[in-house]
């Protein structure tokens, strides 16, 4: 990804086993809805957390990546979704 971009942690990860990604409810991924980027997931045991990384202009297609799970990071919660009457 070329220019500025930023990366938040979605709740997915792979630490407990290796390679079955899982929400963090636990919840396993369902095969149609990965967004890897090419060549993601790339590092088996060091990285086990996924980030999307998403470009600060829009002007490119947001992915995941797996990372190492270490310090702090942004973040992506889900929750319901809210009707607006504008
Ligand atoms: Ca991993
Ligand atoms: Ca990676």
């Amino acid at each position: 990804m070329n220019g500025d971009s930023e990366l938040y942690w979605i709740g997915l990860t792979d630490e407990e086993k290796e390679g079955d990604f899982r929400w963090v409810d636990n919840s396993l991924l369902d095969n149609k809805t990965r967004l890897w980027a090419s060549g993601q997931p790339n590092s088996g045991d060091s990285e086990d957390c996924v980030k999307i990384q998403v470009s600060t202009s829009c002007s490119e297609k947001a992915n995941w990546h797996d990372y190492n799970c270490g310090g702090l990071s942004k973040y992506i919660c889900e929750r319901a979704a809210t009707l607006l009457h504008i």
